[in-house]
């Protein structure tokens, strides 16, 4: 066995966007690239990796277990004593983040592109979680950019593959790879936070759950712990093997992507509850018999009733929301008298505020929610403390959120994408926003009054960082909002995302459909962005 090292060009192109570097997988299959961005990883952690325990493991999606041999090659040729990687190269994110807490690690990498359609043609991404088991803030994610465009070459270990298909310990140079069980210590964490006896009563007594794991890294989760521990009907879990390629299908939990869970859960033999979970299954979608559940409705429940969970039976110390995330999570805050903070988009900006105790729960529009158990957001843990809520409550998903609706009003809410747009014409399309920001105020558009309007910054109330120009939102007098930005995950071209609410407190007016409520914030929006004009598009590619 031999340490190499291997003279590789620098990259430019490696900057981490919302979460991780994200690109086609033919763009990691060039010569070197991904070695070139695990050395600036292992180089931006410095001498703290000397001697410590890393944590490695992907959503299983193409280019998964080439990746995870040629990293942990590179790890035991980097100083690491001990590796702790998923069976099969697979560790869900929250998972793996998890991990990274419990074992004291200083780290993990994580392989996922997330709820972005896999395979040969799909996408890949490597991202660096931190040793609170967090998504890497700001100021190391644009070290490792930095390096990965100055890197000249690399280390690693001229050593075959490993088996990564058994569980157990193998050495690699100087270094201990523990190739463990991916669900184990997940499902242990899951059992402290709620009551699996409660639940699993529910299910003895005929509660019928779907679950679609879209192919993706969440089916062996969700079989071990809702049709294994809880006693859910064999079959409750649907497309349940992680695929390279995820069969084919965009493992991204919305209505529309989840189309035939929602056709179950809107047809007449609907089971009692409908979920489903992303790529990387940090991401969760809830569907009530009849009824979807936005996250950001999803979000402020969770907020209202987590108390009825054990984990969170002494209250919450605070929430927070994504910037373009409904303020349904605000109203109970409100209610319950604990803080709301409202940060920019992704998780990385939740760290501070999770490790400081400032918050317990914390949420963002896209299908994710989360608490201090982990670092990430976890889509299984969301529907679990759902079924705690429906095990304790007895009641339907529906009826809790009409109810939730009744006590607090109604934030109609809906997300226009506009995807692989001409990048030059996204980033127009902003500019000419944030330029006519000091005129917008008083003015009149699709029968909407602009009351205030600002391109979104967030100071860290824990470190003091500022992030800036993180979206533009314009609040309507009539108690509705805009908010645009463009996607920091998306791999060709520009995405526009138009975030559009309107809040509704008559409970008599809770029952109409979301795209007719929103139409005058939707027109108002298009006028003022001028969407049709910068884009040539006259509709968005996809709504959710
Ligand atoms: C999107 C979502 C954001 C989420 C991010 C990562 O980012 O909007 O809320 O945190 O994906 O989610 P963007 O920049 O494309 O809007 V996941 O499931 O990729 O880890
Ligand atoms: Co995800």
């Amino acid at each position: 066995m031999s340490l190499r090292r291997i003279a590789t060009t620098p990259f430019a192109d490696q900057k981490p966007g919302t979460s991780g570097l994200r690109k086609k997988v033919t763009v990691f299959q060039q010569p070197h690239y991904v070695e070139n961005f695990v050395q600036a990883i292992f180089d931006t952690i410095g001498a703290a990796r000397q001697g410590a325990t890393l944590v490695l493991g992907g959503d299983g999606r193409f280019l998964n277990r080439q990746v995870v041999q040629t990293t942990l090659k590179m790890a035991a040729a980097n100083g690491f004593s001990r590796i702790l990687v998923g069976q099969g190269g697979l560790l869900s994110t929250p998972a793996a983040s998890n991990l990274i807490r419990i074992s004291g690690a200083v780290g993990g990498i994580i392989l996922s592109a997330s709820h972005n359609p896999g395979g040969p043609d799909g996408d890949f991404g490597i991202k660096f979680n931190a040793a609170n088991g967090g998504p890497a803030p700001e100021d190391i994610t644009g070290a490792m950019h930095r390096r990965a465009s100055m890197l000249v070459e690399y280390a690693i270990l001229d050593v075959p593959d490993l088996d990564l298909d058994v569980v157990g310990e193998v050495t690699l140079g100087d270094c201990t790879v523990a190739v463990v069980d991916p669900v184990a210590d997940y499902a242990v964490l899951m059992r402290k936070l709620v009551d699996f006896d409660a639940i699993a009563a529910m299910f003895r007594g005929g509660f019928r759950m779907r679950f679609d794991a879209m192919s993706a890294v969440t089916g062996p989760y969700a079989k071990a712990i809702l049709e294994g521990a809880l006693g859910a009907a064999p079959g409750t879990v649907v497309n349940a093997e992680p695929l390279p390629d995820f069969g084919g299908h965009h493992p991204d939990p919305n209505p529309v992507h989840a189309a035939e869970l929602m056709a179950e859960m809107l047809g007449a033999e609907a089971p009692d509850f409908g979920a489903a979970s992303d790529g990387d299954g940090d991401r969760n979608m809830i569907v009530a018999p009849g009824l979807f559940v936005t996250p950001s409705d999803s979000l402020a429940v969770l907020a209202a009733q987590a108390h009825l969970a054990p984990g969170y039976a002494r209250g919450l110390a605070g929430v927070a929301r994504s910037m373009p995330t409904s303020r349904a999570v605000d109203r109970v805050a409100k209610a319950l008298g604990i803080p709301c903070y409202e940060t920019p988009t992704g998780w990385k900006f939740f760290g501070n505020l999770l490790d400081s105790g400032r918050i317990t729960l914390c949420g963002e529009e896209s299908a994710g929610t989360g608490s201090d158990h982990v670092r990430e957001k976890d889509g299984l843990w969301a529907v679990l403390v759902w079924l705690n809520i429906l095990a304790s409550t007895g009641q339907r998903a529906d009826a809790i959120l009409r109810d939730h609706w009744a006590r607090f009003g109604r934030d109609y809410y809906t997300r226009h994408d506009y995807e692989e747009v001409d990048a030059g014409a996204a980033q127009g399309l902003m500019q000419a926003l944030r330029d006519m920001l000091p005129t917008l105020p008083g003015k009149v558009f699709a029968g909407l009054t602009v009351a205030a309007c600002d391109d979104f910054s967030y100071t860290d109330p824990v470190d003091g960082s500022v992030t800036a120009q993180q979206g533009v939102r314009v609040l309507f007098a009539e108690d509705a909002r805009a908010v645009f930005r463009l996607s920091g995950t998306g791999t060709v071209g520009a995405t526009l995302r138009v975030y559009l609410e309107r809040f509704e407190p008559d409970v008599a007016r809770h029952d109409a459909e979301t795209q007719a409520v929103l139409a005058p914030v939707i027109a108002a929006a298009g006028e003022i962005a001028g969407i049709a004009r910068h884009t040539g598009r006259d509709a968005p590619s996809v709504i959710t």
